[in-house]
């Protein structure tokens, strides 16, 4: 056995103890992705299938499959903030001009920002559609958490200080509409979001400055990306007004949005060449007074499934 090949198995964890095992099930799945993904030879993975119990060209064509899905696309780079001036500000996929057609609803724009690639919308949805879907949420609100760069966990910790709820996508008629109307508003594939989060901040709330991709960098973001891959942007919708405080903040570029019922603020942060944008730094400045409700919808690179 070669040294470098010694050396990837033991980095390979197995997915159960449980010795001969030839079906491709759901935990194997996972062993490849997160083992293409961190740069593991096909050998050793073959290797590793053989041990247990696979036959080994079957083993082959099951590496092969797995490192063309995931190892065809060129590796995601972080730039650092330093060297923010390397990010490419390729073609932003939202609509241009004044307007814009969002399924069954017309979408004002009120500002563009081209570094980041950031838009304010007005009205995206209406004050009804922002109750009901505060009221939806109110009595279903748990502890937000935040993912652990290290594990890839999902941790309560005292930089997110909200409450969340999670929707399923199109998981009815009406949440369907508002997940076809963002997808139409990002102009990105409904199968590539994620679910609608609600978030409820109360005084003194607060999301500190982070970013909503998940940085090579960290082990963590294995987990998180063998999913629909990157995150490639955001759209915060706000659900209600805040009487102080709250806005959504991006320090690296002096940028500050205000919660307005009903308007909206997208972000986007994965180009074409997959670099990420670190002048997207951003949080959710305290609560001073009132309460903040808002609705997150994340895209990624490929469907969410
Ligand atoms: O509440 C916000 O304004 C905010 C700011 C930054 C929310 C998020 N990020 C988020 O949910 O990622
Ligand atoms: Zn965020």
């Amino acid at each position: 056995m070669k040294r470098g090949m010694k050396q990837d198995v033991t980095r390979a964890r197995e997915p159960g103890s449980e010795g001969v095992m030839r079906e491709m099930d759901a935990a194997w799945q996972q062993w490849l992705t997160t083992n293409v993904g961190r740069g593991c030879t096909p050998e050793s993975m073959v290797d590793a299938m053989v041990q247990a119990g696979f036959d080994k060209d079957a083993a082959r064509e099951i590496v092969r499959r797995a490192a063309s899905n995931t190892g065809a696309e060129a590796a995601v780079i972080e730039t650092p903030p330093d060297e923010a001036g390397a990010y490419d500000y390729d073609a932003c996929p939202v609509a241009a001009g004044n307007i814009v057609r969002a399924h069954d609803r017309d979408v004002a724009v009120r500002v563009r920002f081209e570094r980041p690639q950031v838009i304010v919308f007005d009205d995206v949805l209406s004050r009804d559609e922002c109750d009901e879907l505060i009221e939806r949420a109110r009595h279903r609100l748990k502890r937000s958490t935040t993912v652990n760069p290290e594990s890839g966990r999902e941790d309560v910790i005292q930089l997110r200080t909200s409450e969340g709820f999670w929707f399923q996508r199109c998981e009815d008629a009406f949440i369907e509409r508002l997940d076809r109307r963002i997808s139409a508003l990002m102009n990105w594939p409904l199968e590539h979001g994620e679910g609608l989060q609600i978030l409820h901040y109360t005084k003194g709330g607060e999301y500190r400055p982070h970013f909503d991709y998940f940085p090579p960098s960290q082990s963590g973001s294995v987990l998180h990306t063998s999913r629909g891959g990157q995150r490639v942007a955001t759209l915060i919708v706000y659900l209600s007004d805040v009487a102080g405080g709250g806005e959504t903040v991006f320090p690296n570029a002096g940028l500050a949005v205000m919660a307005r019922q009903g308007g909206a603020i997208y972000f986007r942060y994965l180009n074409g060449h997959r670099q990420l944008d670190p002048l997207t730094l951003h949080g959710g400045a305290p609560v001073t007074n009132g309460e903040k409700w808002i609705m997150t919808k994340w895209m990624r690179e490929r469907p969410y499934v």
